[in-house]
């Protein structure tokens, strides 16, 4: 794993969330994306090297949706860049991870990505992420 690439925040709305973590950060949005296969909606901020990544639930079966009803708002998930994803996914796989996802999705920010069962990680989602080279 190669760093922190970003830390998914939960939060209701993004209307009100984003003003604030840009006047927190001091710092403006650089993206605002939906990833319509995870139903969310995401808001990007860059801090030196590290992403901040604010996740609001388009849908009632999103998991960002299910996380704030049981826990409410709040870190929702660590992402790990990884140059090879493929890789990392085998590997953890053989180190006996639970993996979310059988092959790498398309998520926001040009990247592909798995997540790790927080069941199996101490109670933490983590997320591996893979830029999108073409
Ligand atoms: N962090 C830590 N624990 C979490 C969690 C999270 N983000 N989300 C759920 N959990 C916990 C639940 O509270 C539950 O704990 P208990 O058994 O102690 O109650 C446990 O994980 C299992 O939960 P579940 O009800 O069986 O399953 P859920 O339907 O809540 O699904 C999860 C949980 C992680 C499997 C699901 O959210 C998932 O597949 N996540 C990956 C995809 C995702 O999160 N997409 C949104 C972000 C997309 C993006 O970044 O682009």
């Amino acid at each position: 794993m190669l760093k922190v690439e970003h830390i998914g925040i939960a939060v209701r709305s993004l209307a009100d969330a984003v003003p604030l973590y840009e006047k927190l950060l001091n710092t403006p949005c650089y993206k605002q994306e939906p990833v319509q296969s995870e139903w969310v909606e995401t808001a990007f901020f860059l801090q030196g090297e590290t992403k901040i990544e604010l996740l609001e639930a388009t849908g009632p079966d999103s998991a960002i949706a299910k996380f704030i009803d049981k826990k409410g708002e709040g870190i929702h998930h660590i992402a790990f860049e990884v140059e090879d994803i493929f890789a990392e996914m085998q590997r953890l796989s053989a180190e006996g991870f639970v993996l979310l996802n059988e092959q790498p999705k398309r998520g926001a920010d040009n990247k592909l990505i798995c997540f790790v069962h927080p069941k199996n990680t101490h109670g933490v989602l983590i997320e591996i992420c893979q830029e999108i080279r073409s």
